[in-house]
């Protein structure tokens, strides 16, 4: 859609601004431009036509123009008039953690630095540890942040990559002579980031089917176009090329087909091996006896063929899945989910109020919800002080008396500071049905260490859960410095859950660690730490992360009904 994109540009403006050492006002109007157009549900190019442009919140009269103009021919001039000014690669520079904007300024103007490739070179010889304000430490840092994108390079998150993916199977199921389809890959085991998409979809005119794929609206380059297999690339909301593979096998290998290509590789070599052993053959085609065919058409005959359970996709990464305890596992599935329970509103940075979060959360088959705004110490996301929280809560009561069917919780996300302690007292922690407590602030320079800093918190008579418990942003921040062996120990004898923040920028704790935490007997809560009532919507891929952690409904608080909920929250307060 044109909004995304658009909202790109306001974005970029703001970053080139940002390094060219603009106006912190101007930088931030378009920013609040970029973020206005990223929510927004009407299509721009409408809005324009009516004329409804300057309604829109932060979008002044500069605005307006520069959106007039992108719909108009496709450009904005000052947009190209900052990007002749600076290097191309500049921008980039913003995202490797560590590098800030000035910084950034700093390295372009005295060493000339203007592109990551610059930067690596600028560390390697030593100029940048001796600039004003840098120092062998943050150099370091610097280091590693090239290293961690580097990592991350080229894969998109799940939550990006899941819609897209969704919407042209869509499409892909609407061709002629296209008769199933269905997703496979990575995408298909819900794994965090996604390299490329796989499409599998049965049919006998290859051919026919990739000539319509490939000519589909939103692809923006042709990779390949085949008799049995297409591969395009479309553009992602936030600006990256995405690849599609497209295949088309007849139905008698389908189910082969979907074996093979759902992976993961290691789950297939693995079970390559297995029939190996058992004298027979497995490959995209079936599974054969010398000539005879002995599974083709239906995935699951595969694997009963070889005697193995089939184990759910998100299993299948070689991590013990043809253990047939594992295998076997009834996972959680998204009906299992009763309630939501790390919700903003707009008492601190989120855009809904308490009763419609209440009521889209209603809408969803949801039976409670918790409402955890920030403490006053998150001052950027416009925390409450203890006396606003204390009225808060009292406002969260009263939309719970006024909203029918759904069960409100008063509760917080508490800040965990850098010494430790929470951001409010035990008094008011108390006057809260839920507390969720989170480190947001310091996460690298504590007085404490993250890993003392949760234990502390974990202590706590009145915090029911930790939230986000690594911190991680994923492609974007690594991890906080922590023992999650530690964590899941301490949680695990303080009767404390560990969240899965289902949001698909953070999936954290991700599912290596929660299948350690579920090992130890630790229990889950899956929040999404919603920020408007349409981000309720990111339940799904914390879902699919547990269900990666081999998790079970028993493993997950919110699956249970209102009473056993509150029980379990009760015990550790002593009520
Ligand atoms: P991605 O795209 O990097 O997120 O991960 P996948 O798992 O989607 O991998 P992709 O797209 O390269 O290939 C799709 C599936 O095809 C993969 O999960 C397993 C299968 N596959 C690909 N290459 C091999 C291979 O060399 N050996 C075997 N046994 N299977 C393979
Ligand atoms: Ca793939
Ligand atoms: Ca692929
Ligand atoms: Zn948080």
């Amino acid at each position: 859609m044109i909004n995304a994109e658009l909202a790109r540009i306001f974005d970029r403006i703001a970053d080139l601004l940002e390094i060219s050492g603009a106006n912190p006002f101007r930088i931030q109007s378009h920013r609040r431009v970029s973020r206005t157009l990223k929510d927004l549900t009407d299509d721009v190019a409408n809005l324009a036509e009516q004329g409804r442009l300057a309604k829109l919140p932060g979008v002044g009269k500069s605005s307006v123009e520069k959106i007039k103009e992108y719909l108009a021919v496709g450009k904005v001039p000052l947009l190209e008039e900052l990007e002749a000014k600076l290097p191309a690669g500049l921008p980039d520079l913003l995202r490797i953690p560590g590098m800030g904007p000035k910084t950034i300024a700093l390295a372009h103007h005295e060493l000339g630095v203007g592109s990551i490739d610059d930067l690596k070179a600028a560390i390697e010889s030593g100029r940048l540890a001796q600039l004003p304000g840098l120092g062998k430490k943050s150099v370091e840092r610097i280091a590693g942040g090239i290293e961690f994108l580097a990592g991350s390079a080229g894969r998109t998150r799940l939550g990006v990559a899941l819609p897209m993916a969704e919407r042209l199977l869509e499409q892909v199921r609407k061709i002629t002579g296209a008769r199933v389809a269905q997703l496979a890959g990575s995408l298909r085991r819900g794994a965090e980031t996604i390299g490329d998409v796989d499409i599998l979809c049965e049919g006998d005119d290859g051919k026919a089917i990739i000539a319509q794929f490939v000519g589909f609206p939103q692809v923006s380059r042709v990779l390949a176009a085949g008799e049995t297999k297409g591969s395009v690339t479309v553009i992602t909301p936030d600006g990256n090329e995405l690849q599609i593979d497209l295949r088309v096998v007849p139905a008698r290998s389908f189910g082969a087909a979907l074996q093979y290509f759902t992976g993961s590789k290691q789950h297939n070599v693995r079970l390559r091996e297995i029939a190996v052993k058992r004298g027979l053959r497995l490959n995209e085609y079936g599974l054969f006896d010398g000539e005879t065919v002995l599974a083709g058409e239906r995935e699951e005959e595969i694997y009963v063929r070889l005697g193995l359970p089939c184990p759910p996709p998100e299993l299948r990464e070689d991590r013990g899945e043809f253990d047939p305890e594992l295998a076997r596992r009834k996972l959680l599935t998204l009906e299992d989910i009763r309630g939501d329970l790390h919700l903003h509103t707009l008492a601190s940075d989120g855009r809904n109020t308490v009763e419609e979060m209440a009521v889209a959360a209603r809408a969803r088959g949801y039976k409670y919800i918790a409402i955890t705004d920030h403490s006053r110490s998150s001052t950027i996301t416009n925390g409450l002080t203890a006396e606003q929280l204390l009225e808060h809560l009292q406002a969260v009561r009263e939309a719970d008396r006024k909203v029918q069917g759904i069960e409100i919780l008063a509760g917080t996300e508490c800040d965990i500071l850098s010494d430790g302690s929470l951001d409010y007292p035990d008094e008011v922690l108390a006057q809260c049905d839920f507390v969720v407590a989170s480190i947001h602030l310091g996460m690298t320079k504590g007085k404490a260490t993250p890993t003392e800093r949760t234990l502390n918190a974990i202590a706590n008579p009145w915090v029911t859960v930790i939230g986000h418990p690594t911190g991680r942003l994923i492609n974007e921040r690594a991890a906080m410095d922590i023992d999650i062996g530690k964590i899941i120990e301490a949680a695990a004898g303080n009767h404390t859950a560990l969240e899965l923040n289902a949001s698909w920028s953070r999936l954290d704790l991700k599912d290596t660690h929660a299948r350690q935490a579920i090992e130890a007997g630790v229990k889950l809560i899956i929040g999404t730490d919603a920020h408007s009532a349409d981000s309720l919507g990111q339940m799904r891929y914390g879902v699919s992360t547990a269900r990666r952690a081999g998790a079970t409904c028993a493993d997950v608080l919110n699956t249970r009904p209102v009473p056993a909920f509150k029980k379990w929250i009760n015990k550790k307060r002593g009520l």
